[in-house]
């Protein structure tokens, strides 16, 4: 095994690797760029090193500055996480090449070969795997590409040869749409890939998006983990991932995991990679293969009881695969939940901010990678992943419970996330049934829907606003001894707890509870006469909206005055103890 191994990423899928690490005896090293000085990953390291400002580019992107890291830091493997630079051959070559290093992937021929569609499309076809009809040969011109829509019938795909993640690829409907579509394909790939080589397929209107994780060693050996149904997403974008998928039966299943390891075999692959197919009518085409670890690759480690980045370090220090292919059982139900600091209600919009309260959920069932903790930035700077929240049960419909109390717990504020989206998934009839397909999302999904989701379960309050105009506080109350919580809209007369010294209302002094002062335009008066019990702020101080500026007793009421907008306080013309009547000011803003 490895004495040290350099983690070329950041967040919870560095922390998920550097944990495998931990487990084998291998001290960890991470790198990180000026944006992360405070990364999880940083912290979780055995050492650490800078390698550039916080563009990926400059930094994560570096290869020879993660190269020469490693070289000083004397670390004898490179793991390169998801993303980055994990699909990169030209880097993985460049660590297989540097003495005394070892890159934690495939070899970088295979992720060549793999990484061009059409040679991909070849291997597989070559190995007896079913492939989507289409070309294994790049297209030249619009001619032939109405010839091919002809024979497969239209629709067809033209696809970057490149391409991937929906990038480069156009469907065309008829002949007409055939000089335009193939135009903007080359144009894509071109800018996205460099290369604007492309090929043709037939297009399949609604697929299912089925992926089988294989593992494969330097002795022959290669292993199916059976698959991953990845249907629900949204603009390419995966949110919600399972494993078994609800689409297959036992003997599809056993045919599409199959297919993966001979494809597999035959492209001459080691370590952990994903086979990617398209399932539709009961048919499977092979559509991709992704040659590194994956995001959703933990679903399948829960329903295998199978560590896929132990092994992938251990088949890469030379270890063989030490279970058969009979050994691999599948039990129980998986699904990943993709926890994002992103608005469901403006477009899914990344909200960058800080994690003001986070709270996950914990207990049986509950698998949570993350590398965050409470009060840590979520940055602008790369994916807006706050952490992937696993749930696992005896079976499908056992998750599903299990994972309406796992969202149901887990408390964010400061930024908006995809937890109010997933509980909506929760409650939908299609995604429940397991009858979603690719295009479900894209579809179905209704506005309104999430905008009440983000309303009813999204965070009070949230760095760029809620998307929906309104705030809300929730405050505690007892009555009778019984607790209530209590929602406030904004705009309404406000109910709070009181200042702690009076709290509970059991005292003989002022009772607890209190009515907004709504302020107008910059000033906020009194809403009655009373007695100013205390002063909150001073000249200069910002407040937002909901921020006590003062206590006011009247009728035996301590009533909090709040800001009903934020702002900058301009003067204070009220002190402790003064009395004030109806419509005085209290404060001004700015
Ligand atoms: C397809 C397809 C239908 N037919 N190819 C989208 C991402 C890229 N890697 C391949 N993609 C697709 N290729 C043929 N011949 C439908 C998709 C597709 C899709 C695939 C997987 C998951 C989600 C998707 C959403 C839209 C389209």
């Amino acid at each position: 095994m490895f004495d040290k191994v350099l983690v070329a990423n950041r967040g919870e899928i560095a922390v998920r690797v550097m944990a495998a690490c931990e487990e084998l005896g291998c001290e960890t090293v991470a790198v990180y760029s000026d944006a992360d000085r405070d990364g999880g990953h940083v912290e979780y390291a055995d050492e650490a090193y800078n390698v550039g400002p916080s563009p990926a580019s400059e930094s994560y992107l570096d290869q020879e500055e993660i190269i020469d890291v490693a070289e000083r830091a004397g670390a004898d493997a490179i793991h390169p996480g998801y993303g980055f630079l994990a699909e990169n051959a030209d880097f993985a070559r460049r660590v297989e090449e540097t003495p005394d290093l070892t890159w934690v992937g495939p070899p970088s021929d295979a992720m060549e070969t793999l990484g061009e569609k059409t040679k991909a499309r070849t291997v597989m076809q070559e190995a007896g795997v079913p492939v989507v009809p289409g070309t294994t040969d790049p297209v030249d011109d619009a001619d032939e590409v109405r010839a091919l829509g002809e024979e497969f019938g239209y629709p067809i795909a033209i696809k970057a040869e490149g391409g991937g993640g929906g990038r480069g690829m156009k469907i065309v409907r008829s002949e007409a749409e055939v000089d335009d579509a193939l135009e903007s394909a080359r144009r894509e790939g071109e800018a996205y890939f460099g290369n604007d080589s492309v090929y043709v397929e037939k297009y399949l209107e609604a697929p299912k998006h089925i992926e089988v994780q294989v593992l494969a060693d330097r002795h022959g050996n290669v292993r199916h983990l059976g698959e991953r149904d990845c249907s629900l997403q949204r603009r390419h974008q995966k949110v919600i991932e399972e494993a078994p998928s609800p689409a297959l039966d036992d003997d599809l299943r056993g045919d599409i995991g199959e297919a993966a390891r001979q494809g597999v075999r035959e492209a001459g692959y080691t370590n952990a990679g994903t086979v990617e197919f398209l399932v539709e009518d009961g048919e499977f085409y092979f559509m991709e293969v992704n040659t590194r670890i994956q995001v959703e690759h933990t679903v399948s480690e829960e329903v295998t009881g199978i560590d896929i980045v132990r092994w992938q370090l251990r088949v890469a220090a030379g270890d063989e695969l030490a279970f058969a292919q009979d050994d691999v059982a599948i039990d129980g139900h998986a699904i990943e939940y993709r926890i994002n600091a992103e608005n469901p209600a403006a477009d899914f919009a990344p909200t960058p901010g800080q994690l003001t309260t986070y709270r996950p959920p914990t207990s049986i069932g509950i698998r949570l990678d993350h590398a965050v903790a409470q009060g840590d930035e979520i940055g602008g700077d790369y994916d807006s992943m706050i952490g992937k929240l696993i749930v696992s049960g005896d079976d499908r419909d056992h998750c599903l419970e299990r994972s309406k109390r796992a969202l149901e717990h887990f408390v964010v504020e400061g930024v908006h996330t995809t937890i109010p989206f997933h509980r909506l998934m929760l409650d939908d009839e299609t995604f429940v049934a397991g009858d979603h397909t690719t295009k479900y999302l894209d579809r179905e999904l209704d506005a309104d829907a999430l905008e009440a989701a983000v309303d009813r379960w999204g965070p009070t309050t949230a760095a760029g606003g809620d998307g929906t105009g309104a705030t809300t506080n929730e405050v505690t109350v007892e009555v009778d001894g019984k607790r209530f919580d209590v929602v406030i809209e904004d705009g309404l007369p406000r109910a709070t707890a009181g200042s702690a010294d009076t709290g509970g209302g059991s005292s003989g002094g002022a009772a607890t509870t209190d009515t907004a002062e709504v302020a107008t335009a910059d000033a906020i008066t009194a809403e009655m006469q009373g007695t100013i019990l205390s002063v909150a702020v001073d000249a200069g101080d910002e407040v937002a909206a909901g921020d006590v500026v003062c206590v006011l007793e009247a009728m035996k009421m301590e009533n909090d005055v709040v800001a009903a907008a934020g702002g900058t306080v301009e003067s204070v013309p009220i002190t402790e103890g003064d009395s004030v009547d109806m419509g005085d000011t209290l404060v001004t803003l700015e």
